[in-house]
């Protein structure tokens, strides 16, 4: 078989990298400035004013950034957004367009031999393009054409497990029920989304002791926290309003920490944009104690305090933990009790990479404390213990009593806007019973039993050619995903694949045998349908589910919106009962009324959501009412992580500069972290460059180590850092290719990327 040939990694080129040192101020007046400066290029400063002020405004659209609520009561004059707000919204609502123009002049060869930054750059999609087998261009196509061919290909499949349908973020509530409905009635299971390679460790982990997988916390248990711990988060590029929340938690008397390798701008100090007297006064020192932990450093910590919090119990007994609470509603306590009793306090410590003053500074304030918020992501969920990582996160908690009431609980930071959503929805490769039962009751068929391939699973599919079509609800998966190489080889053994998107990217390059490319209308421009203009709902990080209704013009005449989308394929896949899809697409309103009946929680669902602010979904640990088999919360026993990792090499953690948005790059800047006009870098300790005979600005190539398997990324340039030893830092996608396709978590099957063990070479120059 031959296939395209087309880049499926970045290229290797330099730009011309500028440091200006580590920043430890987050926000300010240069965000308002640089987020202008971003709506101005992309779509002029008059639309980008009247756009900013319709995002995250009651009855406006929902910011496709992050998923952090917005406040229940009052909304800021100058709009609830944020720096990297505004510039996913310059993203989305560009004046650029990728015409069909562009398409007959680049190739997709051509197209892929171009950074994601450049791809990104492009506009809007406009209209559907076909690519058909063996051809170097996509031409344009009638959505019937394109509908028909996606039918017919479906229907052909001797068994509906071999398509795969993939979901990314951003999708709304409506569009994700729709699309897992028809996936379940065409046979399958297989949907792997976004949170697979995100926050599912979270939803694992909580869900095995509280029962629920989702946080516990609302934004008003952030005003009356006393203390709050910013674990493997980085919070002022990644969900900066949050910084707005900590420094109301700081003005009242709270205290923050934070956890990580390296001490990020954003939870070290905040200027908060809107409020001009912080601008002029230098702002809220955020940061009590910065707790520098080794890569996976975090269950040593962890265990490391519960050893002296039990120490101190023990001395002044009720004192630290809270027995009532452990006693009512949590099981598991003496194996706990027993496990830290036979744990050990200096291993523990060294492992953490912490040292021991700090590590008792931060103890003391738990012990302290009574009212607790963990707060965590990625730092936190890509490792092999990604699962153990937050059960050790809810094991403190337990103890202090820190879930289940005011100013205390959990709170994993989800990262799509609406990734929490569509899980609700049912986007999942491993529904539950219950709500397959509710959609066979609904729908009068019978929903596939069978357990589908989540996004780890799907590679390998590929790559054993048991897929034969792909479908992408949003998303980057080429660039998203591990083992970039492997996967796109192995995409590219699929005979047909789609993409429904706003933007251009990867993944319409690096392709199946067939393509095609449906475009889709965004958040922020006006879904108009038979009866009338549409508006969405979505689901915030802390389980507020409200509407989100576009205001603008669509990017192109000939969009259609994911729920149409949706309804497209299915009609041309199905025979019968082709009304009900009509029916959902003329008006959301019914697409809710199957939700309401179907999914828990959205009683009254049209009604209650056209409350202005929304409404709170139920949350069993909110309440302490923990939805676990016997009703108790549990305590869990992990074992320390145990690496073995060659005195020579690195452990690499890949993350998000301040200038992108997962695989949509933005710009060439991580400003917080003082790193201009390069992405091609790696942080470095000065030692560990000294050891190594680097000095900054050298050219390194990083080969990746696992099971005895190498994987190479080259030319990166040596930046020195302030992280902790032993440990680099690079970026997500560039570095993917290097994240090997079977490191991934236990239970959750999250692939590593946080701990890539890793060598560095110098480059010849
Ligand atoms: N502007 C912008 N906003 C975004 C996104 C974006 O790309 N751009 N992405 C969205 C998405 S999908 C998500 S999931 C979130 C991601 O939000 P984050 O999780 O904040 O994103 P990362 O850049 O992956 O940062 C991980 C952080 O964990 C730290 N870390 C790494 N390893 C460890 C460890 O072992 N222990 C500890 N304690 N810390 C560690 C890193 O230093 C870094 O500060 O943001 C969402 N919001
Ligand atoms: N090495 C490494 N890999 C990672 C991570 C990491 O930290 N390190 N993080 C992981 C995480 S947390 C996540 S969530 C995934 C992200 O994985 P994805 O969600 O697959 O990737 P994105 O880059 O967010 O997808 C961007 C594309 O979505 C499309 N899009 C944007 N808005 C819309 C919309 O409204 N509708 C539709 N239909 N399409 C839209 C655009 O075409 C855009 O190009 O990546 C993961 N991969
Ligand atoms: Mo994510």
């Amino acid at each position: 078989m031959s296939y395209r040939k087309v880049a499926i990694v970045p290229p290797e080129k330099f730009e011309d990298l500028k440091l200006e040192g580590q920043k430890h101020k987050a926000a300010g007046f240069t965000a308002i400035q640089k987020s202008f400066r971003h709506i101005t290029e992309e779509m002029g400063l008059l639309k980008g004013i009247k756009i900013l002020n319709k995002m995250n405004q009651k009855g406006g659209f929902d910011c496709p950034g992050c998923a952090w609520p917005d406040p229940d009561g009052h909304r800021s004059a100058l709009g609830e957004y944020c720096e990297n707000g505004a510039k996913a919204i310059a993203e989305e609502a560009t004046d650029k367009r990728v015409t069909p123009a562009f398409f007959k002049a680049n190739s997709v060869e051509a197209i892929s031999e171009q950074t994601d930054y450049w791809i990104g750059k492009q506009g809007r999609l406009t209209t559907p393009m076909y690519l058909p087998k063996g051809s170097s261009h996509y031409e344009p196509i009638s959505w019937e054409d394109a509908f028909t061919k996606i039918g017919d290909k479906l229907k052909s499949l001797d068994s509906p497990n071999e398509a795969v349908f993939y979901t990314s973020g951003r999708t709304s509530n409506e569009a994700a029920f729709m699309y897992q409905l028809m996936v379940r009635e065409y046979g399958t299971n297989n949907m792997p989304d976004c949170s697979n390679m995100c926050h599912e460790s979270s939803g694992t982990g909580l869900g095995d002791t509280v029962g629920i997988g989702k946080g516990s916390v609302t934004l008003n248990d952030f005003y009356e926290a006393e203390l709050v711990i910013v674990m493997g988060q980085n919070p002022g590029t990644n969900h900066p309003r949050m910084l707005s929340a900590l420094e109301k938690c700081k003005n009242n008397g709270g205290t923050i920490v934070g956890v990580n390798p390296i001490n990020e701008a954003g939870t070290s100090n905040f200027i908060n944009p809107q409020n001009p007297f912080a601008v002029l006064s230098g702002g809220t020192d955020l940061e009590d104690l910065f707790v520098q932990v080794k890569i996976n450093g975090d269950v040593p910590l962890l265990k490391a305090t519960m050893i002296l919090m039990l120490e101190a119990e023990e001395k002044a007994p009720n004192s630290v933990f809270d027995h009532e609470f452990i006693d009512k509603y949590c099981e598991h306590y003496d194996a706990l009790v027993d496990h830290l009793k036979a744990s050990d306090f200096n291993q523990a410590v060294k492992e953490s990479g912490v040292s021991e003053k700090t590590v008792r500074a931060f103890a003391q304030l738990v012990i302290e404390k009574k009212k607790i918020i963990i707060c965590w992501a990625m730092g936190i969920t890509q490792h092999k213990n990604g699962v153990g990582n937050v059960q050790e996160i809810v094991n403190l908690l337990l103890l202090k009593g820190s879930i289940g009431k005011p100013g205390a609980g959990t709170c994993p930071v989800r990262g799509h806007s609406n990734v929490q959503g569509d899980r609700t929805m049912g986007i999942f490769e491993k529904p539950s019973e219950i709500f397959l039962e509710a959609l066979d009751k609904r729908f009068s068929f019978n929903t596939p039993r069978l357990h589908g391939y989540d996004v780890v699973e799907s590679i390998k599919a590929m790559q054993e050619d048991k897929v034969k079509v792909f479908v992408g609800m949003g998303g980057n998966f080429i660039s998203a995903t591990p083992d970039s190489q492997l996967t796109g080889e192995s995409m590219q053994k699929v005979d047909l694949t789609v993409q429904i998107s706003t933007k251009l990217n990867r993944s319409h390059v690096v392709t199946g045998e067939a393509a095609i490319i449906l475009p889709c209308i965004s958040r922020s421009e006006t879904d108009k349908q038979s009866s009338g203009i549409q508006f969405v709902t979505v689901e915030n990080s802390m389980g507020i589910v409200h509407t989100s209704k576009g205001a603008f013009e669509p990017a192109s005449e000939d969009l259609k919106s994911e729920p149409a989308i949706v309804a497209g394929i299915a009609k041309a896949t199905f025979t019968n009962n082709q009304g009900k899809w009509s029916a959902m697409v003329a008006n959301y309103d019914v697409i809710r009324d199957h939700i309401e009946v179907t999914i828990a929680g959205f009683e009254n669902f049209n009604q209650r959501v056209r409350q202005p602010a929304g409404f709170y979904l139920p949350n069993g640990s909110r309440d302490r009412n923990f939805s676990t088999e016997n009703g108790l919360a549990k305590f869990t026993v992990n074992p320390l992580p145990n690496h073995q990792i060659p005195a020579d090499h690195f452990v690499l953690m890949t993350v998000r500069t301040h200038d992108q948005y997962n695989t949509t790059i933005y710009g060439m800047n991580d400003r917080y972290r003082g790193i201009f006009n390069e992405r091609r870098v790696v942080l470095m300790h000065k030692e560990d460059m000294h050891a190594q005979g680097l000095k900054g600005g050298d050219v390194v190539n990083i080969t990746s180590h696992f099971n005895g398997e190498r994987r190479q990324a080259n030319k990166f340039k040596v930046v020195e850092y302030e992280i902790a030893k032993g440990c680099i830092g690079s970026y997500f996608p560039e570095t993917n290719v290097l994240v090997p396709i079977d490191s991934v978590a236990d239970k959750s099957n999250t692939p590593v990327s946080k701990f890539v063990e890793v060598s560095i070479k110098k480059a010849q120059s």
